[in-house]
Order: C-alpha cells, then sequence, then structure tokens
C-alpha cells in the first residue's frame, strides 16, 4: 500500500514510521510512506497556507489552492490511491473501516489545522472524510496516524503470518480476553490456573468465556450488536441459569 501524507507537521510522521510493524512493512516492501509538506504548495512567497475566515470569527482556515496543489501532487505520485480528509465530519473510524481502506492500493491522508480546510475543496478531491472519535483535535496528524496504525497492520503479509490480528478485539466484534505472562504469581496475584494446564480446548472455551464477560461489563452495547455463535449462546444460558438460581434464593430472604 503507497500512503502518502499531507501536512503541515512532516517531522511529527519520521518517528512514527521508523519504528515497530510499520517500520518492517516498509522495509519488507508492503507499505511505501511519505509525509508532505502542504506548505512547499503555497505559491506566494511567504508560502502562506491560512487565512481569516469570511463572516468573521476567531481562529483561521486553511486555504484552499495550497491544499489543492499538495493533492495533485499526491496524486500525480499516487494515482490509484483515495484521498481521505481526517475531519471530525467524517465516518467513524472503526476496525471494519479499518478492514476497508487496508484493501486499497493507496491513500493520501489529508491533516488539516486551526479551525479546518475551506469547505470548497472537498468537492472533487476529497473521496472520504474519517474521523476517529467525538472529541476535538488541533489537527489531522495524529487522527491519520492511528489510521494508518490499524489498517497497515491488516495488510496481508505485514503482520508476518500471525493470527492476532484476527482474534484482536473488535475483529470479532468480542473485547479480548485478558493477557498473562511469567512469572506465574505476580505482587500475589496468581495467573488462572486452566492456562497453566497446556489443555488447549479448556483454554479456549475460557478465553471465549472471558471474552464474552469482559465484553458483557465494559462494552455492553458491543454485544447487543452481535450475531451470537452456538458456543456463546450457550454460555450465556448458563450464566442466566445460574443467576437465576441465585435469584431464587434472595426471593426467599
Ligand atoms: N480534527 N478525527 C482536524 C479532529 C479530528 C477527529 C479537529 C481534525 C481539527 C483541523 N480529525 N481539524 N476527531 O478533531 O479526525
Amino acid at each position: 500500500m503507497q500512503i502518502l501524507v499531507l501536512t503541515l507537521f512532516p517531522e511529527m510522521f519520521a518517528a512514527f514510521w521508523s519504528h515497530g510493524m510499520l517500520r518492517k512493512a516498509i522495509e519488507q516492501g508492503s507499505v511505501t510512506a511519505a509525509a508532505l509538506n502542504i506548505r512547499g504548495f503555497a505559491a506566494d512567497r511567504h508560502q502562506v497556507t491560512d487565512d481569516r475566515p469570511y463572516g468573521g470569527g476567531s481562529g483561521m482556515v486553511m486555504k484552499p489552492e495550497p491544499l489543492a496543489a499538495a493533492i495533485r501532487a499526491a496524486k500525480g505520485r499516487a494515482p490509484d490511491a483515495r484521498t481521505v480528509l481526517m475531519s471530525p465530519q467524517g465516518r467513524v473510524f472503526s476496525q471494519a473501516l479499518a478492514r476497508e481502506l487496508s484493501e486499497l492500493p493507496g491513500m493520501i491522508l489529508i491533516c488539516g489545522r486551526y479551525e479546518g480546510v475551506d469547505d470548497r475543496l472537498s468537492r472533487d478531491l476529497i473521496a472520504d472524510e474519517v474521523s476517529i472519535g467525538d472529541y476535538v483535535l488541533t489537527g489531522g496528524e495524529v487522527p491519520a496516524m492511528a489510521v494508518i496504525d490499524a489498517v497497515t497492520r491488516l495488510i496481508p503479509g505485514v503482520l508476518g503470518g500471525e493470527d492476532s490480528a484476527e482474534r484482536d478485539s473488535f475483529s470479532n466484534g468480542l473485547l479480548e480476553h485478558p493477557h498473562y505472562t511469567r512469572p506465574p504469581v505476580f505482587e500475589g496475584a496468581e495467573v488462572p490456573g486452566v492456562l497453566l494446564t497446556g489443555h488447549h480446548r479448556n483454554i479456549e472455551r475460557w478465553r471465549l468465556e472471558a471474552s464474552l464477560l469482559r465484553t458483557c461489563i465494559n462494552r455492553p452495547d458491543l454485544l447487543r450488536e452481535r450475531e451470537l455463535s452456538p458456543e456463546e449462546a450457550e454460555i450465556l444460558r448458563r450464566w442466566h441459569a445460574d443467576l437465576g438460581k441465585l435469584l431464587e434464593k434472595a426471593e426467599s430472604c
């Protein structure tokens, strides 16, 4: 996948792509990544990229001409890439959207600053708008990094053939089960015994039950939206029966 980022702060991305899985993906050739400075596409001597808002008010707006020139230059370098503006008005980012984007040949991520970009830009130069959530940031750079991180780990070959991307929270609509490593006792807290038995069938069942319990407690909204597997339904029915018995006892109190 070809990734181009348009930003006023390209230096923010240097550390981002030189670490971890993204660095490996780039070395491996599965991903190419570059950040282009929007300022370099401003035509005037002072390379101005912002201006005062029509209609008045506080803050500045990103001028359309440098951004349009930057997007056209990026499209020249990555003709098949989708242009995506990072914006609170965009489609809310999710694992499903990450998967959709991971199937593209490329992404041109446009990062605004100040109050945002001149709205006339969105006409034909911007194919998609993505928000990483309902909170206000100072720029699109952190959202672009979140999108790149979530998307690149789904590109075939990037995770190194492991199945962890598939099992992660949200790829199956449930939160992940808890994880443990050595030592077996940490500050008095033990690792659940079943995980030390080597009984894979029991371990899988324990993990599924732990996933369901976590999701039930922390994110019941996820559980409501989800279609249960027969095994999951069976676990919920058992909880229901166990709670029913406890209630019967409570009612006689
Ligand atoms: N922005 N998800 C960039 C965001 C945002 C978000 C506010 C985008 C500032 C200039 N972007 N403008 N949330 O808060 O994507």
